[in-house]
């Protein structure tokens, strides 16, 4: 029998509509007409009472078709779909299990009920993608649930589990065991009942204008360049004012204007940018090795962080440091930072939790168990040569061996080992716990096993997997001196810092070049340009060099490129620095701040080009994700490579 999008079959009085759209079962074209079709057909069936609304494999609905999303509208559109559910005659149970996330959850909004999965999670991250819900959500889910609980889910990426979807009314009942059988038996328990008013049919309560001042405080806050949370406040607000017909009609005009702007494009090329990337098909036939146990040499900042998000994905982790003063150093750091996150996360018994599972030792026999170990000690090939040295004689013979370098060539570490297969570099991004991204770094001898288990480590820690070939500064760190390269060049020709950070701030960075090596010290770049000299290596005289002599290293100094009081990151314009640096300046000029943003992006793209070139990076794919999750590039702007492309059509 040919695979329909959308299976119906009769069960005890009850139609079982199942949308069958592998892998997500997203709402397209095809869906959408036989759901219209069957809604009819069950409305005439004269054996039919009610309808069950389910979805086949792992989850309900994930969703609109996204793919859709850059081709003209088909009717019927998802909206018609709904109005259709809606008006029937008889009523519709939606099942959710797994997922019912955008369209996913409006379908479920135009059905007289809801039930849910014990796992089941809803949400509508339309604004993700740099749109709103397009097919009722900003209008039905307020309806249904109250203003003050809808807001967060439709303009805040708030998901809600099953439970959490009860207490709100969001769902009627959360069923156990068989799906269908428990959906089945709702449904025929429902059909005694007087039916539930329509989401549409129930009243709205307006918020005080003070919570929607909050409200707009809370959203500017976390959108930052992103206009689709605050389209989402504006739909509400109108079906709020004007009623539901105005608000379902002001919802699809800013969804259909959203739909087509270029934030929405470059934040749909990240969401298969990003899936793509985590599972890249030369790898999907070769299966990871098994990970279970995990082992850190170095326990400073990397290491400390590799470690919370190993902990944070359930990996047990032994983590080796020279001597009890490091160990006890470490164990601080370690507890702290899983207390703060444990806070933040609001389960502070979290943190002990994730504590238990690790050892913290000076014995790198202790690693003799592990499956990975990720090495984290200093930026120097000597001192990682000796620990590369002792893992190789410590380790399993088929446990992986990575290093965390930022700049060295995995090749000369692997060299030394007896099997220089198991060997590639994982490169974490400070904060380890935090920053997504991943720079996956083989040698020629990396077996394909091996770096498997890298991508699928990756995935476990929730991170984004880039693979890079070997270079100074592999993909990302190369960019970035590309990147500080054009900023430092725009400076000598007499262009203010802050005119150049303050432009990178207005294109939607979080901070600028300068702001950037303030917070990370000037210290760290200046160490490795004079380890450089020292090897005899001709490196030019840098300012950071008269800075950092001069003892100004950054915001850990309490001054930099900028002056900082003690207790505020507040950067301040310099006097000193500009006596220290007047001999390397032309006389002030000004630029327009869009002018320098364009400037410094496209030398990102221009190096991220040679780097494609040289098969360093597989794409321009690679490169924006480099960017966006290690370097915070703006994500509705897509990436380096994206945006230049999007400007140049
Ligand atoms: N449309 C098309 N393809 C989708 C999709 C979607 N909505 N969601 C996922 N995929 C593909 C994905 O590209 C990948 O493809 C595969 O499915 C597995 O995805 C009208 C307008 C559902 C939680 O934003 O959050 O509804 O790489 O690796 O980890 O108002 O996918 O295998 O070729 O992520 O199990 C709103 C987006 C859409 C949800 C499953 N919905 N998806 O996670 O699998 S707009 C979303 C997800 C909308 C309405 C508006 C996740 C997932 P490939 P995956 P997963
Ligand atoms: P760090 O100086 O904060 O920590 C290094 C740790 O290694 C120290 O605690 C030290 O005691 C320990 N150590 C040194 N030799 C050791 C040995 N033989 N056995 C056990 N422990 C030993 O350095 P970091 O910032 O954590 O960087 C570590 C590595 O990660 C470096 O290669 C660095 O280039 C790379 N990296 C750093 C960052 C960053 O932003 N800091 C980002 C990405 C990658």
């Amino acid at each position: 029998m040919t695979r329909t999008a959308v299976e119906y079959a009769h069960h005890q009085r009850i139609a079982l509509v199942t949308i069958d759209n592998p892998p997500v079962n997203a709402i397209n074209l095809a869906v959408r007409n036989r759901l219209m079709e069957l809604v009819r057909e069950i409305d005439l069936d004269p054996a039919i009472d009610a309808a069950v609304l389910m979805g086949a494999g792992k989850v309900f609905v994930g969703g609109a078709d996204i793919n859709e999303f850059g081709r003209p509208v088909e009717a019927p559109t998802l909206p018609e779909v709904i109005a259709r559910i809606e008006g029937a005659r008889k009523p519709w149970v939606a099942a959710v299990h797994g997922v019912a996330l955008g369209g996913g959850l409006e379908i479920t909004l135009g059905c007289r009920y809801r039930i849910a999965s014990p796992d089941a999670k809803l949400g509508l991250p339309e604004v993700n993608l740099g749109i709103i819900p397009g097919a009722g959500g900003t209008q039905r889910l307020p309806r249904l649930i109250g203003l003050a609980e809808a807001i967060p889910v439709i303009a805040e990426m708030k998901t809600l589990a099953a439970k959490a979807a009860l207490a709100l009314g969001l769902v009627d009942s959360v069923i156990e065991g068989d799906r269908t059988a428990a959906a089945v038996a709702f449904a025929q328990t429902v059909l005694a009942k007087p039916l539930p008013a329509l989401c549409i049919e129930r009243p709205l309560t307006d918020l005080p204008s003070e919570t929607w001042s909050e409200v707009g405080r809370r959203i500017e806050k976390a959108a930052k360049g992103n206009p689709a949370p605050h389209r989402a406040i504006e739909a509400i607000r109108h079906g709020v004012g004007h009623g539901i017909e105005a608000g379902l009609k002001q919802e699809r005009a800013i969804f259909l204007e959203l739909r087509g702007s270029r934030e929405a494009a470059a934040l749909r090329h990240l969401f298969f940018a990003e899936r793509a990337a985590m599972r890249p098909a030369r790898l999907r036939e070769i299966a990871p090795l098994p990970l279970n146990r995990a082992g850190i040499v170095g326990g400073g900042t990397m290491g400390v962080g590799i470690a919370a998000a190993l902990r944070g994905a359930g990996l047990p982790v032994i983590l080796v440091e020279r001597d009890a003063e490091a160990v006890q150093r470490t164990g601080e750091a370690l507890e702290n930072l899983l207390a703060a996150r444990a806070r933040r996360s609001g389960d502070p018994a979290t943190a002990a939790l994730l504590m238990r599972d690790v050892t913290l030792t000076t014995s790198i026999d202790d690693l003799k168990d592990c499956d990975l170990v990720v090495e984290a000690v200093f930026e120097d090939l000597a001192v990682k040569r000796d620990v590369f040295a002792r893992l190789d004689a410590g380790c399993r013979a088929d446990a992986i061996l990575a290093t965390n370098t930022s700049y060295l060539d995995p090749r000369r570490l692997a060299d030394g080992l007896r099997d220089p297969g198991r060997l590639l570099g994982i490169h974490f991004f400070s904060p380890a716990h935090i920053m997504k991204l991943l720079e996956i770094v083989p040698t020629p001898d990396t077996r394909p096993e091996v770096l498997a288990t890298a991508f699928s480590l990756a995935q476990r820690l929730g991170k984004i997997p880039v693979q890079s070939g070997i270079c100074e500064g592999f993909i990302g760190n190369r960019i970035l001196r590309r990147y500080r390269g054009e900023a430092e060049a725009l400076w000598r020709s007499g262009i203010a810092i802050e005119a150049i950070d303050g432009a990178m701030r207005a294109f939607g960075f979080a901070m600028g070049p300068f702001e950037v090596q303030d917070l990370a010290g000037l210290d760290i770049s200046y160490l490795q340009r004079e380890a450089a000299r020292a090897r005899g290596e001709t490196v030019p005289e840098a300012p950071g060099d008269i800075l950092v002599r001069a003892g100004r290293k950054g915001q850990k100094s309490g001054g930099g490129w900028y002056d900082y009081v003690s207790g505020d990151r507040t950067p301040r314009v310099s006097p000193e620095t500009a006596r220290l640096l007047s001999s390397l300046l032309n006389e002030r000029r000004e630029m327009a701040s869009a002018e320098i943003a364009e400037r410094l992006v496209a030398a990102m793209a221009d190096e991220g080009g040679a780097i494609i070139a040289e098969g360093i990076a597989a794409g321009p794919n690679e490169v924006d994700l480099v960017e966006v999750h290690g370097y915070g590039f703006p994500r509705w702007k897509g990436g380096p490579m994206f945006y230049r492309n999007q400007q140049a059509s």
